[in-house]
């Protein structure tokens, strides 16, 4: 039987204001819960973001509200006092933030933590750090909604990660579409990062059921 961890990574979420020019955030995220998102990040980052500590923790605590309503985790990139702070489900970071260990501490035992690699030797060391609850791979694709992304690492390596059989559920990010997401799903992870297939979307219902598919007949 699947994990609640991996269960959770079938169509991961993540957005922040930035994302969400035409609309706002909650209402976004509101309606992508209704379709049927498995998680959710609040991901404040990036050209446009919000800026004040205030402003980004109201609109964290709403973003959670909702999720909680709607029984979906909520994680917060980056910034793990702001995770403890609102009482997030989880926090996710990433190579260049705060180191994973003192992540994992200030964590504690009641939030799950993830970690993004880019290599096979990140992927490696993660593995075999307890606290990481999962791994998130990418930039599969290239991507517009991060302007820092690491060079793009292709289907190839998330097959040959998979490979290693790792224990760890593995949720591959970056430039995942409504067309690609089969593709990505067919190498075995355990579920897809999206920020602009959802954001960009016109009709989100019809994206989270296609982005959910498992494969080509069903799309
Ligand atoms: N990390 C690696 S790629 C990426 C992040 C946060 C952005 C993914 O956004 P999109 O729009 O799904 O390519
Ligand atoms: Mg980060």
């Amino acid at each position: 039987m699947k994990n609640e961890i991996e269960k959770m990574l079938e169509l991961y979420f993540i957005a922040g204001t930035q994302d969400t020019k035409d609309r706002s955030l909650p209402d976004v995220l509101k309606e992508a819960l209704e379709a049927g998102i498995t998680c959710f990040q609040y991901r404040e980052k990036g050209q446009g973001s919000l800026t004040d500590h205030e402003e980004i923790k109201k609109m964290a605590k709403t973003c959670l509200d909702l999720c909680k309503k709607a029984g979906v985790p909520f994680v917060v990139n980056d910034d793990v006092s702001l995770a403890v702070d609102i009482g997030a489900d989880g926090v996710h970071v990433g190579q260049d933030d705060l180191a994973i260990e003192e992540t994992i501490d200030l964590a504690g035992s009641d939030m799950f933590v993830g970690l993004s690699v880019n290599n096979l030797k990140e992927f490696k060391i993660a593995e075999k750090i307890d606290g990481v609850s999962y791994i998130g791979i990418g930039p599969v694709y290239s991507t517009y909604s991060k302007a820092d992304a690491k060079e793009t690492i292709g289907l190839g390596f998330i097959e040959k990660v998979v490979a290693q059989k790792s224990k760890k559920p593995i949720v591959a990010i970056g430039g995942i579409s409504e067309e690609r997401a089969v593709l990505v799903r067919k190498t075995g992870v355990s579920g897809i990062a999206v920020i602009s297939a959802i954001t960009k979307s016109t009709d989100i219902k019809k994206t989270v059921t296609t982005l959910k598919k498992l494969n080509k007949n069903e799309v």
